[in-house]
C-alpha cells in the first residue's frame, strides 16, 4: 500500500505557540523554515545584505534569531534575479537563520520621499541607480520577495506619516487593504515563506479597525502594525498598538514596524505584541551611543577620556568584558572599530531584552521586570 499524506490544508511555513502569558504580554515560540525562534523578538536590520558592523557570526554569537533585508535595496543591488541565481539571500549572504524581507514601498517613501509616488497601480520611484522611473506593484514586490527567499515577506502598503491627517490616511487604510489581494494573488510561495498582512490607517480608531478586520478575514500567517514610529507622541502610538494587539487573532505572530527603543519594545511586549525591528541600535552606534539600562551613554563626551569602566558593568557581552569606556571613546571617533564594537553590544543589548522579556513571561515574574527596567531607565519616578 502506498501511504499518502493528507493534503496540505493550511500551506503555512509558521507554526506559533504561545507558550506562557502574563495579561496580554505573550512568550511564544515561533517555527519558521530555517530557524525556531523565541519571542518578543528584536530584527536587526540588514540593508544591503549585511547587518552594519557585524559579521554573520557574531550576530549568531549574540543570539540573533532573525534578521530584516530591504526588498527595495537589494532588489537594486544585487537584484532580485541575481539573489534567485544564488539560491536565494539566505546563501548568498551565508546566513542559516531566520530572514524576514519589507516589501519596499515604506523604504521608498521614506528615503526618497519627494521621488515618490502612490497611485493604485502601486510605487513610483526614480531609480537612485541610474535616475529611471520604475514602478513597483504590489505582484512585483511578492515576486521579488519570492526570489529573495526570507522566511516572512510582508505585503506592499501604501504609508503614510502618522503626523498628516485627513483623506489620504483613509486612501492609504483602503488601498493597502486591496493591494494585500494583489500580494495574496501573486505570492508563489506560500508553502515555504510566509505573507505577512500590514495594518494602517494612522492614529484613527476606526480605520484600524476596518483594517484589522479586512487583513483577519484574509486569514495571514501572521499581521503587522505599520504606519508607527514617525513622530507621533508616545501615547498616540501605544494606544494604536493596544487596540490592534486587541483585535489581532491570539494565535498568529504580531509585528511592530520600525520600533527598536528599548522602552518602546518593552511597552509593546506588555500590549501583546510579538516582533520589532529597527536601526536604532546600529544607527546610534555609529552616532557614538551605547544603550545601557539606565537609557543611553555617550561615548564621544570628553567625560568618557579617562572612565576605565566598561560600558555597562552588568552587561555580559564581548565588548563589555574586553575594553573600557576611555579605549571605546577613542576609536569611536578614530576607526571604524569603535562603530563596530558599539553596534555589537548594543544588537547584544536588544538580543538580552528579548531573552529577558520571553523568561520572564514564562517564569511568572513579567512585572517585576517591567518594574525594574522602568526603575532603572527612570529612577525619578520620571
Ligand atoms: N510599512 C512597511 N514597512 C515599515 C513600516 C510600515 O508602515 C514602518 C512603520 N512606519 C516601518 N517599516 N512596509
Ligand atoms: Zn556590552
Amino acid at each position: 500500500t502506498v501511504l499518502c499524506s493528507a493534503p496540505d490544508i493550511n500551506p503555512m511555513a509558521l507554526r506559533f505557540e504561545v507558550l506562557a502569558r502574563f495579561n496580554r504580554a505573550r512568550a511564544a515560540r515561533l517555527t519558521l523554515p530555517h530557524f525556531v525562534c523565541e519571542t518578543p523578538l528584536f530584527m536587526p536590520v540588514g540593508t544591503q545584505g549585511t547587518i552594519k558592523g557585524l559579521t554573520n557570526s557574531q550576530l549568531e554569537d549574540i543570539g540573533c534569531q532573525i534578521i530584516l533585508g530591504n526588498t527595495y535595496h537589494l532588489a537594486l543591488r544585487p537584484t532580485s534575479e541575481l539573489l534567485e541565481e544564488a539560491g536565494g539571500l539566505h546563501k548568498f549572504m551565508n546566513w542559516p537563520r531566520a530572514m524576514l524581507t519589507d516589501s519596499g514601498g515604506f523604504q521608498m517613501v521614506v528615503s526618497l520621499l519627494h521621488l515618490a509616488d502612490i497611485t493604485e497601480k502601486g510605487v513610483t520611484f526614480q531609480s537612485p541607480v541610474d535616475g529611471k522611473p520604475m514602478l513597483l506593484t504590489p505582484e512585483e514586490s511578492i515576486q521579488i520577495q519570492n526570489r529573495i527567499g526570507a522566511d516572512i515577506i510582508m505585503a506592499l502598503d501604501d504609508v503614510v506619516k502618522t503626523t498628516i491627517t485627513g483623506p489620504r490616511i483613509e486612501e492609504a487604510m483602503y488601498r493597502t487593504l486591496r493591494w494585500i489581494d494583489r500580494c495574496i494573488e501573486a505570492h508563489g510561495r506560500p508553502h515555504d515563506q510566509n505573507l505577512f498582512g500590514i495594518v494602517q490607517g494612522g492614529l484613527d480608531p476606526v480605520l484600524r479597525d476596518i483594517c484589522v478586520k479586512g487583513l483577519v478575514d484574509r486569514n495571514l500567517p501572521g499581521y503587522a502594525i505599520g504606519g508607527l514610529a514617525g513622530g507621533e507622541d508616545k501615547d498616540s502610538f501605544w494606544r494604536v498598538v493596544a487596540q490592534c494587539t486587541g483585535s489581532l487573532p491570539e494565535d498568529k505572530p504580531r509585528y511592530v514596524m520600525g520600533v527598536g527603543y528599548p522602552l518602546d519594545v518593552v511597552v509593546c511586549s506588555a500590549l501583546g505584541a510579538d516582533m520589532y525591528d529597527c536601526v536604532y541600535p546600529t544607527r546610534t552606534a555609529r552616532f557614538g551611543t551605547a544603550l545601557v539600562p539606565e537609557g543611553v551613554l555617550k561615548l564621544k563626551q570628553r567625560a568618557m577620556a579617562d572612565d576605565t569602566r566598561p560600558i555597562d558593568s552588568t552587561c555580559s557581552c564581548m565588548v563589555c568584558k574586553n575594553y573600557s569606556r576611555a579605549y571605546i571613546h577613542i576609536l569611536v571617533t578614530k576607526d571604524a572599530m569603535g562603530s563596530q564594537l558599539l553596534s555589537y553590544h548594543n544588537l547584544y543589548y536588544m538580543m538580552q531584552l528579548s531573552k529577558d522579556l520571553h523568561s520572564s513571561i514564562v517564569e511568572g515574574r513579567f512585572p517585576k521586570f517591567v518594574c525594574d527596567f522602568l526603575s532603572k531607565m527612570f529612577p525619578e519616578g520620571d
